[in-house]
């Protein structure tokens, strides 16, 4: 076994951090560490926060750790920014706040930036939920820095998506980014001691409540809250375990954890595959020409190599199948 996972089993702090390093950097020593941990992953309620900058989302998180502290429950907390390469810029204000839970070991924080992650952010993000489950984490919270496309990506590890919404801040309803508002499984409107708040709330629960689908039958709650003074926070939790507690009734719990069981083990063959396919080209010219000629149609390219490779018939008929270009 692995040396940091025996000592991630046994509790021990310091080895989570070294781990979550080991795979941020994709080392040598990554894949023995994800097969050791991974038995003892996956019982975690994973909690995205998302949203604009300025929201309020830190300070929720923090407010969120203490309040999970106080039911006893252990707490892991993951910052992603896509824009930065590495871990602190943006996020390092955020790691200062949260300093007052840095001495309880039932607490674990850390930030990542964009570097490393050789299969995006999203799969990275899985891995190091792997290791913060294995510790023992009940609750992982994820915070974004922002609402772009790579944040989106990132929510897909969540079980429970929290949008966090402002009064007045210009991120109305009407002009919220596109997909953010369908991935939302609660809303959460923050700064409600401020004007406008009661109208934002009224305002996303008709819009939730007009919707003819809801996805997994669950219809969005609409919570406000004021992370600065401390106020909600209780009935936020109650909301995000209401979802929990849904998707495990209705099943929806197990088939997102396949579904994206499904996506990473189809990343790592995929990721596999092509390794391959460069590593053959750099040795084998024959692959060389053939996928480098500018000359050749693609399709025809890949059909003739694939003719060369050890697959089975099954699989050669799939792979035609797929490469068939769609049937008029
Ligand atoms: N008035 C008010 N300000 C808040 C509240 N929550 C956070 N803030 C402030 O909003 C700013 C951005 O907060 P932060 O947590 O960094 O937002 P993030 O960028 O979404 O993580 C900070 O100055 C916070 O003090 C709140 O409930 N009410
Ligand atoms: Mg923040």
């Amino acid at each position: 076994m692995h040396p940091l996972a025996q000592r991630i089993l046994a509790g021990d702090r310091r080895a989570v951090a070294r781990a979550l390093t080991v795979i941020e950097n994709d080392a040598q020593d990554k894949r023995q560490l994800l097969q050791d941990l991974h038995p003892h992953a996956g019982r975690a309620h994973i909690i995205g926060f998302t949203g604009a900058p300025g929201a309020g989302k830190s300070t929720l998180v923090d407010q969120m750790i203490a309040h999970l502290r106080g039911q006893n429950l252990t707490v892991g907390v993951l910052a992603v920014d896509p824009s930065s390469p590495f871990t602190g810029g943006a996020l390092l204000g955020d790691r200062v706040r949260m300093t007052r839970h840095s001495a309880d070991a039932g607490v674990f924080i850390r930030s990542m930036g964009s570097r490393g992650s050789l299969g995006g952010l999203a799969a990275a993000s899985r891995e190091m939920l792997v290791a913060l489950e294995a510790y023992g984490c009940d609750v992982v919270l994820l915070e974004t820095v922002g609402v772009g496309q790579a944040e989106l990506d990132v929510m897909s590890v969540a079980d429970t998506v929290a949008l966090v919404l402002t009064p007045g801040a210009g991120d109305h309803v009407q002009t919220a980014k596109a997909g953010i508002m369908e991935i939302a499984d609660v809303f959460i409107v923050n700064k409600r001691e401020l004007p406008g708040s009661e109208a934002l709330v009224r305002e996303v629960r008709l819009m939730v409540h007009e919707r003819s689908h809801h996805r997994e039958d669950w219809e969005p709650p609409v919570v406000a809250v004021s992370a600065i003074e401390n106020a909600g926070i209780a009935e936020l939790w109650n909301a995000i375990s209401a979802h929990a507690a849904h998707l495990r009734s209705s099943g929806f719990w197990e088939s997102r954890r396949r579904s994206r069981h499904r996506a990473d083990t189809e990343q790592v063959l995929l990721a596999a595959f092509r390794a391959y396919v460069r590593g053959r080209a750099s040795a084998d010219a024959a692959w060389r020409v053939a996928l480098d000629d500018p000359a050749a149609d693609p399709y025809t390219a890949a059909a003739e190599l694939l003719r060369g490779l050890p697959f089975d018939a099954a699989f050669d008929a799939l792979f035609n199948r797929a490469l068939a270009p769609r049937s008029p």
